[in-house]
């Protein structure tokens, strides 16, 4: 049987590619299979938002901006839960991923969703998806306070699971790899590693790590804007909470992309038949671009003049260098990869080679537009729809199907009639590319993005724009008629037929029994993994940490804070840093630790839930009440100490590289916190 699945790849990639286990299978076809089904609707809804921009169909403003939030949301989060498949796919391979904690992210990801889709259809809300402070408040009578709170409440539910999945992909990866620095290739760049890392697992804490940043970062705007749902008196500082919301939303739309690539690294070389290496350019680019990604979001407030002069610097800096590392070693490592290596090409392979030029062409249009005299020109208009539509759509989501395919191939031990091939990717392309080419000639001339009436006179570009997307769905449509056809032929291969003798009758009948796996899953890494403090100088420092917080309890710094809400927020900031430390330094006591336990999902929702309890009390409305009464407020301190506390033990579980991170992001929600909701 070894031959299922392996005549489609590449002969000297089928020899070592182990056959596909059933877990892999399974999570790789859930969550790419969830992302392709929401793509289908939420494309659908993107072709009657140009149709209403082409005066073709008559849907009203309400209902444009309606279908423009569900259709930003539901297509990243889509694009997303399918890359995170494909990543997690491909890392299983190695490491030791557990099946039940993917399920579980997805689980919370799709609660989100249908909060966000009930509060957009049924409640009306309308504010886009990046729900820009002060809009969602502003609602002009479209939407009421309850469609603001379940949007919020669904973003955030979608983000604790993304989460989630990056704390458990980072500390899995860098435990099986030997920690952080080495899983990164960092002694490898100086001569002192032989065998790095694979690209995939680079990729993985690279991805991991923005992805925690980031979603910590969108997790404080988000809680910030639910605590006004219910206290009224709450204003944000309105230039932190767009710094907020760009850093969360330009990370987690770019982050897809590097998801993506971290899966092409496998997926690409079994059929070019050549290993996709660690090479020196290839560690540096990712190292790189761990950095970038988180600096380079401020390309969104070029316009906001009162943005420090610095800030606008470094961001046009990073964003132009953001584009360099791994874009471009990644596409030329891998045409090179398929240059002259008699590439076996497949309805999954196709798609792959494709890819890569959406990437270099919607990078190309997104560099651009981040230089600051041209940015004075694109900013807002459809140049920034035509560059982001065009590494997603014909990029992403062309890698997203090409990863279905992959997985569908390998079971039917077939590929798709070259015919079929053919049609579907060249109605996508020919689709796809006129699409977004009608985005990037609007643009140049200046037609204004989230314009649901759009100038007089330009609806022509909208009207050509919603043919090319009637093209691309009809390449769609034969996309997935041979992806059923693949799966058909594929049911059942992973059984066998076997004949079993009944020990009661003696009888003998026919039985399906599942085919023995080739292949042995990864090794289980120990768990718990290596703590956050292990030598006893760094249990000092937490101790130390400890100590020097004791200070936000002194009198004349807790009654000069009860001057301001700002200073309010920092002192209990620091009252919740006291607990933290106590109880990281206390739960990395050995005997502590082993009383604890390997309860990293116990952990990971302390970490997630707790940070989120405190912020939702930081409001005025809950405290300012109790403050004063000595002993109510005692309480309200003592509940800070206590989610503290329990977040320090509980970061404990997470292992020495997503702990100490999420210490740090811990921390880093609280201030931020501080200085946006104390304006
Ligand atoms: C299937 C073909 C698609 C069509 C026909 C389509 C159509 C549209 C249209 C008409 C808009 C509004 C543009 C404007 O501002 O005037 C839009 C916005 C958007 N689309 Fe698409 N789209 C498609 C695919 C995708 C994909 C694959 C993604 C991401 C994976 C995506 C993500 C977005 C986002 C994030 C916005 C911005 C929403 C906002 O401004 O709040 N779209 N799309
Ligand atoms: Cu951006």
């Amino acid at each position: 049987m070894a031959a299922v699945g392996v005549a489609v790849l590449h002969p000297r990639a089928a020899e070592s590619t182990a056959a596909q286990r059933t877990p892999e299978r399974r999570v790789g076809l859930l969550f790419a299979g969830t992302g392709i089904a929401v793509f289908a609707v939420m494309g659908l809804f993107g072709l009657v938002m140009r149709l209403t921009q082409a005066t073709v169909l008559d849907v009203s403003p309400s209902w444009f901006y309606r279908l423009m939030t569900v259709h930003g949301d539901g297509m990243l989060t889509g694009a997303l839960l399918a890359m995170m498949g494909a990543l997690w796919f491909v890392l299983r391979d190695t490491v030791a991923l557990k099946a039940s904690r993917a399920l579980a992210c997805y689980a919370l990801i799709l609660v989100g969703a249908v909060c966000v889709i009930v509060s957009v259809l049924a409640g009306g809300f309308a504010a886009g998806w990046t729900f820009l402070y002060p809009l969602p408040f502003h609602s002009a009578g479209q939407w009421s306070t309850w469609a603001t709170t379940l949007y919020l409440v669904g973003l955030l539910a979608v983000g604790v699971g993304f989460f989630a999945f990056c704390a458990d992909v980072l500390a899995t990866t860098t435990t099986t790899y030997g920690g952080l620095a080495r899983t990164l290739g960092v002694p490898y760049l100086r001569g002192r590693d032989e065998s790095p890392a694979p690209p995939q697992a680079i990729a993985a804490a690279v991805v991991s790590i923005d992805g925690l940043f980031a979603s910590a970062v969108g997790a404080t705007i988000v809680l910030a804007e639910i605590g006004q749902t219910y206290d009224g008196s709450v204003r944000l500082d309105a230039l932190w909470a767009k710094n907020l919301t760009y850093f969360f939303g330009h990370e987690t739309a770019n982050l897809i992309m590097y998801f993506a690539a971290g899966a092409v690294y496998v997926l690409l070389p079994r059929y070019a038949g050549r290993p996709w290496k660690t090479t020196k350019p290839i560690a540096a680019a990712w190292l790189a671009t761990l950095v970038l990604l988180v600096t380079a979001y401020s390309h969104h407030l070029y316009l906001d003049f009162v943005q420090p002069q610095w800030a606008e610097i470094v961001s046009e800096i990073s964003s132009s260098l953001a584009a360099l590392p791994v874009a471009v070693v990644t596409i030329y490592t891998g045409v090179m990869l398929v240059w002259g290596s008699r590439y076996r090409w497949t309805l999954s392979s196709t798609l792959l080679y494709l890819g890569f030029a959406g990437w270099a062409i919607g990078g190309t249009g997104a560099l651009i537009d981040s230089l600051i005299p041209l940015n004075f020109r694109f900013h807002n208009t459809d140049w920034v729809v035509a560059h982001f539509h065009t590494y997603l759509l014909l990029t992403v989501i062309f890698w997203a199907f090409a990863f279905v395919a992959h997985l569908l191939e390998r079971s039917a031990g077939r590929s798709a009639p070259p015919a079929a091939t053919t049609a579907a990717a060249g109605l996508m392309v020919l689709g796809g590319y006129g699409l977004t080419g009608t985005w990037f000639v609007a643009g140049a001339l200046g037609i204004p993005r989230r314009y649901a009436v759009q100038p007089p006179g330009t609806s022509g570009y909208s009207l050509a724009g919603s043919i090319f997307a009637m093209i691309f769905a009809l390449g769609f449509f034969v996309l997935v008629w041979q992806l059923v056809a693949l799966a058909r032929a594929g049911l059942g291969s992973h059984l066998v037929i076997v004949t079993r003798t009944d020990s009661w009758t003696g009888g003998s009948y026919v039985a399906r029994r599942e085919l023995e796996p080739e292949t042995e899953p990864p090794p289980e890494v120990e768990e718990p993994y290596r703590l956050p403090l292990a030598t006893p100088a760094q249990l000092g420092v937490g101790l130390a940490a400890a100590v020097v917080s004791v200070a936000a309890f002194l009198p004349p710094v807790v009654n000069a804070s009860e001057n301001s809400t700002r200073y309010t927020h920092l002192d209990n900031a620091g009252i919740f840093f006291f607990g933290l430390a106590v109880g990281v330094t206390v739960g990395c006591l050995p005997a502590v630790s082993r009383l604890l336990g390997s309860h990293f999902m116990l952990g990971l929702a302390a970490v997630v839930v707790l940070p989120a309890a405190m912020l939702l009390t930081m409001v005025p409305g809950v405290y300012a009440h109790l403050e004063p009464y000595p002993v109510e407020w005692g309480y309200y301190l003592a509940h800070n100490v206590a989610l503290g506390l329990l977040v320090g033990l509980g970061s404990t579980r997470l292992g020495l590289v997503a702990g100490r991170l999420a210490i740090f992001l811990s921390i880093g929600m609280m201030l931020l916190f501080a200085a946006t909701a104390g304006g």
